[in-house]
C-alpha cells in the first residue's frame, strides 16, 4: 500500500516485490562489475556503508570531497556499469505514482550495510537540481530510517524500511535531513546478512 510520509514524499511498501528475482539478478550484475568499496569522507573517516553505482554517474567521496563522477576510481576511471533497464523502469514507475511522470535516472547509488552499519544525518545536496526526487529501494535486512527536518537540529521521524520498500523523496522533503540507524544482526532468507539500498538520482 502507498503511505505519504510527507509533503512530497510516499512509501510504496512492497513496491519491488513484483519483480524481486529480476531485479536481484541485474544488481548481482552490477555488483560483479563494479564491486562495493569502502570510501573515505572528506574528513578522513572509512563510511560503515560499502557503496558501487550504476548509470551515467557514480556517486564518491575522498579526501577531496563528494561528488559525481562517470569514472569509477577503483577500476583505473572504467566508465560505472549501464543502469539495468528493469532498475530504471522501477524507479521511473514509482516516481510516476508519486506524482514525477518526467522522472529519468542517470545514476543509481547502491549502498551495503552489514550488522553495525550506519548513516548519520545528512542531506542529499551533490545533485544539480533539487526539484528532481530521489527514489530507493529497500532490500535485505530491515532499517530503521530517520527523516528530519530542513534543519539538523529537527526532530526527525522514524520508518522502518523492509525488504521491497520503494520510497520516492521530492518537492519540499527533498533537502531534508535524513540517515538509518546501526543495522541489527539478523539473516534475510534472500538477502543474508546485509541490508542493499538503491537511490536513483537525477545527478546531472
Ligand atoms: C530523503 N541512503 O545514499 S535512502 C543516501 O538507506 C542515503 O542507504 C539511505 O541517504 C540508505 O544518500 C537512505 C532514502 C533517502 C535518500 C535520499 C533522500 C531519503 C531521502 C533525500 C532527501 C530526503
Ligand atoms: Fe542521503
Amino acid at each position: 500500500w502507498n503511505e505519504r510520509i510527507g509533503d512530497g514524499s510516499m512509501l510504496l511498501h512492497g513496491f519491488a516485490l513484483a519483480q524481486e528475482e529480476a531485479l536481484l539478478a541485474a544488481l548481482r550484475g552490477v555488483i560483479a562489475e563494479a564491486p562495493f568499496r569502502r570510501m573515505q569522507t572528506p574528513g578522513g573517516h572509512t563510511m560503515s556503508v560499502a557503496t558501487t553505482s550504476c548509470g551515467h554517474l557514480g556517486w564518491m567521496t575522498d579526501r577531496r570531497g563528494y561528488r559525481y563522477v562517470t569514472a569509477d576510481p577503483l577500476r583505473e576511471q572504467a566508465p560505472w556499469p549501464a543502469m539495468p533497464p528493469l532498475l530504471a523502469t522501477l524507479a521511473e514507475q514509482a516516481a510516476a505514482q508519486a506524482g514525477f511522470p518526467a522522472f529519468r535516472p542517470d545514476s543509481c547509488l547502491i549502498n551495503r550495510y552489514v550488522p553495525g552499519a550506519k548513516m548519520s544525518l545528512h542531506q542529499d545536496k551533490d545533485e544539480a537540481d533539487f526539484s528532481q526526487p530521489i527514489v530507493s529501494v529497500s532490500l535485505g535486512l530491515p532499517a530503521v530510517f530517520q527523516f528530519g527536518g530542513l534543519a539538523r537540529s529537527d526532530k526527525a521521524q522514524r520508518y522502518l524500511l523492509t525488504h521491497g520498500d520503494v520510497v520516492v523523496w521530492g518537492g519540499p522533503d527533498r533537502l531534508r535531513f535524513h540517515g538509518v540507524l546501526p543495522i541489527k544482526p539478523g539473516e534475510h532468507p534472500q538477502m543474508g546478512a546485509q541490508r542493499i539500498n538503491l537511490t536513483f538520482r537525477v545527478a546531472g
